[in-house]
């Protein structure tokens, strides 16, 4: 999403025993121990699953306040004409195993935004102080929404942003498409000398004109020390490593956390225009996450 607003710090102490408990986690035998391992195919733990919110739940029920914090207000630095609202306002289950960000053309509470009386409103959730990790498979089922101005994404930012700052944290895009390219989404780097504008990325094209709004998709990182993996449905489209940030530092060796949202307008994706009806909706099927 390139930058953001605002920052609350987080405790690191979350993170601390988080770590804590994914490697004891990633010790707990399979109990498929007895069975020997073929010959040239060496035993390789199973992965184990860290992070798990497949939105089950009742129609209308705000997410678990257990793994998600509601980030709310607007965002100039990107020039968002959304205001994130809290609660479930813009943000629920639908009852079917599904969140459902919701992004209105409305204000009924007289939201104030960077450039006046806010237009929209929509909904920011992320996982600060409830869950973050280094490494592993992060992956989210979802289909976007369509039309000119939306900007969904499924992304992450380093843990430490309350002391270092942006873009010294980094931030992995998993996920981000913007409205007028309805069959591509991006997978993109962010750290300090390759930030906005200057990140580090490629995109994915779905075949045959397909957008990704007709359905869900699977978007997946496989992160591991010095190295990120970007995968759509299962195919992965691009890897990068520290050969690929020019000389600059690999901010990528540390914990993150997740972030879900979706935002209308902005300097990349452009604003919504008489082509654009709403509502519209980022529906995510689950959020996993597992230690590889
Ligand atoms: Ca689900």
């Amino acid at each position: 999403m390139t930058v953001r607003s605002s920052w609350r710090r987080r405790a690191s102490l979350y993170a601390a025993s988080l770590a804590c408990c994914v490697a004891s986690l990633a010790a707990v035998p399979t109990g498929a121990s007895a069975a020997p391992a073929p010959v040239g195919s060496p035993a390789k733990a199973a992965a184990a699953a860290t992070f798990t919110d497949d939105f089950n739940g009742a129609a209308g029920s705000a997410v678990d306040g257990g793994k998600w914090q509601i980030e709310t207000g607007d965002n100039v630095n990107n020039h968002e004409r959304q205001y994130y609202t809290a609660g479930n306002s813009n943000a629920a289950l639908d009852g079917q195993g599904n969140l459902v960000i919701t992004a209105r053309k409305e204000n009924p509470n007289n939201y104030q935004c960077w450039y006046g009386r806010c237009e929209y409103t929509s909904a920011r959730l992320n996982t600060s102080g409830k869950f973050t990790q280094a490494y592993g498979h992060v992956e989210a089922r979802m289909k976007v929404p369509r039309g000119q101005g939306m900007w969904p994404a499924f992304w992450m930012l380093g843990d430490d942003i309350g002391s270092v700052g942006w873009p010294a944290s980094g931030e992995i895009d998993v996920m981000e498409n913007v409205g007028f390219e309805p069959g591509t989404v991006h997978g993109t780097l962010h750290g300090p000398g390759y930030s906005g504008s200057g990140g580090i990325g490629a995109a994915y094209t779905l075949p045959g004109g397909q957008a990704f709004a007709d359905g869900f998709h699977t978007f997946a990182v496989d992160w591991a020390p010095n190295s990120v993996k970007w995968s759509v449905d299962g195919n992965v489209y691009q890897t990068r490593t520290p050969a690929d940030v020019g000389g600059n530092q690999w901010a990528f060796n540390k914990p993150f956390f997740l972030i879900l949202n979706l935002a209308v307008g902005g300097y990349w994706p452009g604003d919504p225009d008489g082509s654009t009806s709403f509502p519209q909706q980022l529906v995510v099927d689950y959020v996993h996450v597992t230690t590889q």
